[in-house]
């Protein structure tokens, strides 16, 4: 089942045949590139770590970026792990290399719930028979695109 919840809901699915309600703990995961860390990032992955007891985030490459997004982080990838690994909300993290993964990385994470920006709303919604998917809404105004082009337009 895909879900598209509002601010501060939280997902309610206890049947027996999820960990929640084999009483285990739930294990969330979510992607993203995280570049120039903000308060939407953040945002993100409190309301994520929200829905369940563990989460894992997917870190996109540099080379991922650069190859479908035609764009190159400002921080590299090191750090950008080490941004979202710090923040008290995330348990583990990883290496996101190819978008086309992402049916493996929640299998090999064994996550019941997959968490998403709105941004991705509809676009995760054949991975529902694998794990609760779950799109948030966007923290509004702020995005790295944004940042990146406010520096160049001042420098
Ligand atoms: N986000 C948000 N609010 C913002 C900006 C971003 O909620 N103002 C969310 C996005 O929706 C996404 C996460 O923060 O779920 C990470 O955002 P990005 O770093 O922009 O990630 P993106 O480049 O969309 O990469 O496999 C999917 C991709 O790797 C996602």
């Amino acid at each position: 089942m895909a879900l598209l919840l509002p601010e501060e809901s939280e997902s309610q699915d206890a049947s027996p045949d999820t960990r929640k309600g084999r009483g285990q703990a739930v294990r969330v995961i979510t992607f993203g590139t995280f570049d120039l860390f903000h308060i939407g990032h953040l945002n993100i992955l409190k309301r994520a770590k929200a829905l369940g007891d563990c989460l894992i985030v997917g870190v996109s490459s540099d080379e991922l970026n650069w190859r479908k997004k035609g764009v190159r982080p400002v921080f590299p990838l090191a750090e950008r792990l080490a941004l979202v690994a710090g923040t008290r909300f995330v348990d583990e993290v990883f290496v996101e290399e190819s978008l086309e993964l992402k049916g493996l990385y929640i299998r090999r994470h064994q996550a019941d719930t997959l968490v998403m920006g709105d941004d991705w709303a509809g676009k995760f919604d054949h991975f529902s028979p694998q794990c609760e998917v779950v799109y948030l809404p966007r923290t509004p105004v702020i995005s790295s695109s944004d940042i990146r082009s406010q520096l160049r337009e001042a420098s």
